[in-house]
């Protein structure tokens, strides 16, 4: 008897929702930085537990957006929990305990998602992250302040980036799965196409890379991706920029920097794909690539927010 559902992880930017998901499905489906904002539009993974089949859906993070870009993106984290049979709210421990500016942020953003699941009258699972930063003592009293708001059913422990306490949380979502057939085969673990999926890897290399100088708006199009005689896959994509300024920077001294990027993320899709890739990347400046409404459609974001 099979059982299968959807559960969407939701979370302050930066909580580790694309770590987490990465980890319950065992393999890299979405991609991670240390940069806030990375994740842009819902990602499906998909992780087996014993006869239940859990579709998780990595969400972007919830924080109070000024921008187009940014509410569409919040629009879509709230869309994934709308509709999912589960939802795990996902809170940086760490985070909840320091006192700096991006901390306390991080504990409005998760205060405000707890106002939000009491407005949809929505129960979530509590998962505390980042517990290898933080003091046992600690954990505690965050644990508690958030569970006494009421919107809780379970808390779990956890450290996405060890591993430490997401079996249990994983047990717990299969057991929440319905009765029914799965919606993937089991042996796949990620639903994007593989444009999207290319020019996520190639924006994670950006971020890497760049993550303190460069613009929160840049953005990686694959504007060709096409199979040649020999095997091989001839990948091209565009990496937007807002400013002429912000050329150079991507490009790197003598081009430095943006090899670099492309033989990072030639190296990932050779591995993706199983075939040899040829990869070329452009830079391109574009001032309202955010403002741009055939950007959104193939993101799965909503324009008119
Ligand atoms: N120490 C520690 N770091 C973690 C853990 N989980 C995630 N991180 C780090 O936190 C940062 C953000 O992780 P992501 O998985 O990209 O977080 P996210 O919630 O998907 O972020 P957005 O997509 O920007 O909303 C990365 O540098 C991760 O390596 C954890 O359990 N412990
Ligand atoms: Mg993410």
């Amino acid at each position: 008897m099979t059982r299968a559902g959807f559960v969407a992880i939701i979370g302050a930017p930066n909580a580790g929702k694309s770590t987490l998901t990465n980890r319950l499905v065992g393999a890299k489906v979405s991609i991670v930085t240390q940069k806030v904002q990375t994740t842009r539009f819902p990602v499906r993974g998909v992780a087996m537990e014993g006869e239940a089949q859990i579709v998780l859906v990595d969400t972007p993070g919830i924080f109070q957006p000024r921008r187009r870009l940014d509410r569409a993106m919040v629009r879509a984290a709230w869309g994934g929990a709308e509709e999912a049979d589960a939802i795990v709210h996902l809170v940086d421990a760490a985070a909840q305990l320091g006192t700096s500016a991006a901390d306390r942020r991080a504990q409005a953003d998760a205060d405000a998602i707890v106002e939000g699941l009491k407005a949809a009258k929505k129960t979530a699972v509590l998962a505390l992250n980042k517990i290898d930063e933080v003091k046992r003592e600690a954990l505690l009293g965050v644990s508690k302040a958030l569970f006494d708001t009421g919107v809780y059913s379970d808390v779990f422990m956890i450290s996405a980036k060890t591993g430490s306490g997401v079996a249990d949380l994983k047990r717990a979502l299969a057991e929440r799965m319905a009765e029914g057939p799965w919606f993937y085969p089991e042996d796949q673990t990620a639903d994007l196409p593989a444009r999207l999926m290319a020019a996520e890897i190639t924006r994670e290399k950006l971020y890497l890379r760049l993550h303190e100088e460069l613009p929160y708006a840049a953005a990686v199009e694959t504007t060709k991706l096409e199979d040649r005689p020999d095997g091989s896959i001839r990948i091209e994509q565009t990496i937007y920029v807002q400013r002429e300024s912000q050329r150079p920077i991507v490009l790197g001294k003598g081009g430095q920097t943006l090899k670099w990027i492309g033989q990072k993320a030639r190296e990932e899709l050779t591995e993706l794909l199983g075939q040899k890739v040829h990869l070329f990347l452009h830079v391109q400046v574009d001032e309202d690539w955010a403002e741009k409404r055939e950007h959104y459609g193939h993101m799965g974001l909503d324009f008119d927010v």
